[in-house]
């Protein structure tokens, strides 16, 4: 099995996870390492699993790798918005042509591709109402980025038309738990309580989440890998809904400070205001469930994470404050 962008969040877990529960599976990572990627997101399975640093627009590597596999997944991609707003340039190479690129190799070699895609391909939903995004939700993407990977679930939908290439998608809303890239709202906070600083929450903090442990991702991804009907996408999202103002007043409670140390920055543009994924069909077809049922839990264990494993975030966060200063936010 080929996993693109395997060293950065959810593709490290994806690895950790594939590793310790399909011990049969021979893993191939190819990761380009960028500012997002760390080696040291494999550190659990060093040895275990095969690396190879290279960028997913460069063919011949691309060629040589999906040549020596059976299966593709592709998590590989820019994927934070206030990057994509600021400078959309690698997101457009990346995820678009970078996606083009795994297409033509997974084409040539007929060879099983499961892509990774986002529910902010569909926009956004009304604030308090019960809408939910489905399979069939139109795009209307608001983001370079989310344009970006708009682009990509496109052209996998018409390789799998045009080309018969064997291919599923999934689009999940917000993922949490360890190895998240401090940039991230839950990371973010969180490393600026740890170091003393005040957590940071876009406007009112009214715009509304759907968050999913990455393990039950990752999960259903296998589930996909398995059983999925090729040419099929599915929704993947745990249900708990949130808004960013509740977020931080718990993480700021489990933390054990006032809840309202927290400081209110300048809004994102175009900021999308709810995601909500309606996840009947994995669940029915493919009996998909997520374990991590309860958020409270699962954001305190993460937290912990992020308190234990201080010499894998520190490095980054000064730089990363440093793009936020530059953003205004
Ligand atoms: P991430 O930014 O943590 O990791 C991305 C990885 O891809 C990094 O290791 C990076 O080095 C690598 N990469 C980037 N460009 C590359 C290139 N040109 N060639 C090779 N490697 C490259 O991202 P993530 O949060 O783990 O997201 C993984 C995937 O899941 C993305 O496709 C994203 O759109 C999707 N997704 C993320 C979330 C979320 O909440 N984080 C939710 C739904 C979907
Ligand atoms: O400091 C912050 N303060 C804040 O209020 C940050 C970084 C974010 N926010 C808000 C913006 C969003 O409403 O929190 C929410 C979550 O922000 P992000 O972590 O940047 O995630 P989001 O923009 O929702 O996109 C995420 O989910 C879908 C991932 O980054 C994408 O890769 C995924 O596709």
């Amino acid at each position: 099995m080929l996993v693109t962008g395997g060293a950065g969040f959810i593709g490290a877990n994806f690895v950790i996870h594939t590793v310790e529960r399909h011990p049969e599976t021979e893993v191939i990572v190819l990761d380009a390492l960028t500012y997002a990627g760390n080696r040291r997101n494999l550190d659990a399975v060093a040895g275990q699993v095969t690396f190879i640093q290279g960028d997913i627009c460069d063919s011949e590597i691309v060629d040589r790798c999906v040549r020596d596999c059976d299966t593709v997944v592709h998590f590989a991609a820019e994927s934070h918005v206030d990057n994509s707003l600021h400078d959309p340039s690698p997101f457009i190479r990346s995820n678009i042509i970078g996606t083009f690129t795994i297409l033509e190799a997974v084409r040539r070699y007929e060879r099983r591709l499961h892509h990774i895609s986002t529910d902010e391909v569909f926009g956004d939903l009304p604030l308090d109402s019960a809408d939910q995004f489905t399979e069939e939700t139109p795009y209307d993407p608001s983001s370079p980025y989310s344009a970006s990977k708009a682009s990509s679930d496109m052209l996998v939908r018409a390789w799998v038309r045009s080309y018969g290439v064997l291919a599923t998608l999934s689009n999940c809303a917000n993922n949490y738990g360890p190895y998240q890239h401090v940039e991230k709202f839950i990371p973010r906070q969180v490393t600026n309580v740890l170091t003393g600083a005040r957590p940071k929450l876009y406007g009112a903090g009214v715009n509304v989440r759907e968050w999913t442990h990455v393990d039950d991702h990752n999960e259903a991804v296998h589930r996909i890998l398995a059983d999925g009907r090729i040419g099929q996408t599915y929704l993947v999202g745990s249900g708990d809904e949130r808004s960013n103002k509740e977020i931080v007043e718990l993480i700021l409670e489990l933390m054990g400070c006032p809840v309202d140390g927290y400081d209110r920055v300048d809004d994102r543009p175009g900021h999308d205001l709810r995601y909500s994924n309606d996840s009947t069909k994995l669940r029915t077809e493919l009996g998909w469930r997520p374990r991590y049922g309860d958020f409270r839990a699962g954001l305190a264990a993460t937290i912990e994470w992020y308190r234990d494993n201080e010499w894998w975030w520190k490095p980054r966060k000064s730089e990363t404050e440093a793009k936020y200063q530059v953003l205004g936010r």
